[in-house]
């Protein structure tokens, strides 16, 4: 109780702090949203988000989440088999504040036209590492959301699946947080998860069209949610198809799914990460049988701006926390900031976090314009079309998800060594870099690993006119300014360009694909 205390280092309102937060918002977002006023305005939402991040009681539920993991009751008092999924009271809270706040309704909602996304996702990236990563279930959630909207435009879509994938979407959809939903998304089974065709789960046709699906899913996150979307074989057609599944029957017991154990795990611990068996889960086949990869690709393309969003939300964390105590440690007998060489960490972190941030930025800001319609008004940075937009995020959907996924593992543990030892503690969740850091190991596996996802860069880039697109807006926006590092860049992008075509026409696949990684990281830089 005697002698030196560390003063306590503390994180502010985390939309005010984070100035190049608010330096993208102004460039994103028009004026008419950036310097709205009033409650209601998207400045004000975010730093109200801003603000409730950092509450004490929020980080008592992250904690409590943590601590209590999930488990499942297997067996009644009498030996019937029970299979009850407990989640942490913490848990539950995080899920509600996220339907409360809209983190992903407002992509839904009428409000911000073009902008929906960006809108959406900063008050994702403030609330996200203040979590405990329910923004796993939000992501597939989102995704699910995603593709019901894009099924009930469908004009040829049955009555039926209609009124059932309504349901589901007003569901997915809904702010109040005792009737939202949240989504799983079953794609890996023991075979593999990068490579899905050797699945085994098969799923058959019954008289009311409806299918009853069985098998094993190897991972499925968010064990707690109320539906899932998924992919099963039938008997008919070679290629997977994609299906959607309530979790529970209208009696609250099971829809054919057992859970065989909960998977234990480095970080993510507060999510009910399972392994399931399915056994006549009944499901409702969503578009063509045998084009299920193509249909869950809807989901995949939307979970993994999601992933780059949490990314650099995790980073931007890591930054603060490390920038909260260099403000109040001190070291030869001055503040840790005023030292050159460890005030220079963190000014090269902060400049590699910014760059991760535009790129994570731009690809929100094209996904928004990709739902909703390009802008009337454009901005000099905006592609041309719709077309061109379409193009860019195809690409730049995996690529963005694996450089900042990559980089901020690595920065993740530069921000715990700028802690010292502290920082290797599982702390106060305020400054608990540790658990940031367990967490952001699964980035860069799940929704693709990098190596898949650099595979999935080359072949939108071969496929399509994806490069042509990217070369040409580099082009037309950077070229029209004159800056020189940035005509460099598209130098950099013709030459790898005509790499990979190189590859693509004339070198084995082999050779082009164990390319693929370097090309990809090359292009991104
Ligand atoms: C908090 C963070 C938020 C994130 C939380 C998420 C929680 C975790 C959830 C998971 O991890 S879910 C599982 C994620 N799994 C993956 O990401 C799988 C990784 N593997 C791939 O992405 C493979 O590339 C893939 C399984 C898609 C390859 O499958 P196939 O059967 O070899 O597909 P193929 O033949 O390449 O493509 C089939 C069709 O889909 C083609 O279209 P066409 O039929 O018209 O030719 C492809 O062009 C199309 N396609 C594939 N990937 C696409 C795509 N279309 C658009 N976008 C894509 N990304
Ligand atoms: P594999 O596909 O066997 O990959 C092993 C290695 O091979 C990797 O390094 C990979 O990069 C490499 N590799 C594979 N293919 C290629 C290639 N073509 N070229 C070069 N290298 C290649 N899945 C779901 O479906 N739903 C979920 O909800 C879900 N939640 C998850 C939660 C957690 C916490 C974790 C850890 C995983 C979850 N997953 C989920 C699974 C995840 O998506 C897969 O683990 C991931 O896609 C990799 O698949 P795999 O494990 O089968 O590895």
């Amino acid at each position: 109780t005697e002698g030196f205390f560390q003063e306590q280092p503390r994180l502010g309102n985390q939309y005010d702090e984070d100035l190049y937060l608010q330096r993208l918002i102004q460039g994103y977002l028009p004026a008419e949203l950036s310097q709205a006023s009033g409650a209601d305005a998207p400045v004000a939402l975010f730093r109200d988000m801003g603000a409730k991040v950092v509450e004490p009681e929020v980080f008592r539920w992250v904690d409590d989440a943590e601590k209590n993991k999930p488990y499942v009751e297997e067996l009644a008092t009498f030996g019937k088999p029970k299979g009850v999924l407990h989640t942490a009271a913490g848990w539950k809270e995080l899920g509600r504040m996220a339907a409360r706040e809209g983190i992903i309704q407002t992509a839904y909602e009428d409000k911000y036209g073009p902008y929906k996304r960006v809108v959406q996702f900063t008050k994702y990236y403030i609330y996200c590492p203040s979590s405990a990563i329910y923004t796993c279930p939000l992501a597939m959630t989102d995704a699910a959301a995603r593709v019901f909207e894009l099924q009930l435009n469908n004009s040829s879509l049955s009555a039926t699946k209609r009124s059932v994938y309504q349901d589901a979407y007003n569901n997915l959809t809904s702010r109040d947080p005792a009737k939202c939903w949240t989504s799983g998304q079953w794609m890996t089974e023991r075979a593999g998860g990068s490579d899905v065709r050797n699945s085994e789960t098969t799923a058959f046709q019954q008289s009311d069209g409806t299918y009853l699906i069985s098998g094993h899913k190897w991972f499925s996150s968010a064990t707690d949610s109320q539906m899932t979307i998924l992919l099963a074989r039938t008997p008919t057609s070679a290629g997977l198809s994609c299906f959607f599944a309530p979790l529970k029957l209208e009696n609250g017991s099971w829809n054919g799914v057992r859970i065989v154990r909960l998977k234990d795990k480095l970080g993510t611990r507060a999510l009910p990460t399972a392994e399931l068996e399915l056994k006549d889960m009944k499901g409702y086949l969503i578009g063509e049988e045998g084009k299920g990869v193509k249909y869950i690709s809807t989901m995949l393309n939307i979970t993994r701006v999601h992933n780059s969003v949490s990314s650099v939300s995790f980073w931007r964390r890591g930054l603060a926390i490390a920038k909260a105590f260099a403000k109040v440690r001190k070291t030869q007998n001055k503040e840790l900031w005023k030292n050159p060489l460890h005030l220079s960490g963190l000014a090269k972190m902060e400049v590699q976090f910014r760059a991760n941030m535009q790129l994570t930025y731009f690809t929100v800001a094209l996904l928004g314009f990709d739902e909703q319609g390009m802008p009337e008004k454009r901005a000099a940075w905006m592609p041309k079309d719709g077309k061109e937009v379409a193009l860019m995020l195809r690409v730049l959907t995996p690529l963005v998800k694996m450089v900042t996924a990559k980089a901020t593992v690595a920065a993740l543990a530069e921000c715990m060594e700028c802690l010292g030892g502290v920082g290797y503690l599982e702390n106060e969740q305020e400054l608990n870099i540790a658990r940031l850091y367990r967490d952001a190991n699964v980035l860069p596996i799940w929704e693709g690993t990098t190596n898949v996802l650099s595979v999935d860069v080359i072949r939108a880039f071969t496929k399509g006119d994806s490069l042509a697109a990217l070369s040409d807006w580099l082009g037309r926006v950077f070229d029209r300014q004159g800056h020189v590092s940035l005509k460099e860049a598209r130098g950099v992008l013709r030459a790898t360009w005509s790499d990979i075509k190189q590859f693509a026409e004339k070198a084995s696949t082999d050779e082009a694909l164990s390319k693929c990684r370097d090309l990809s990281f090359g292009i991104a830089f």
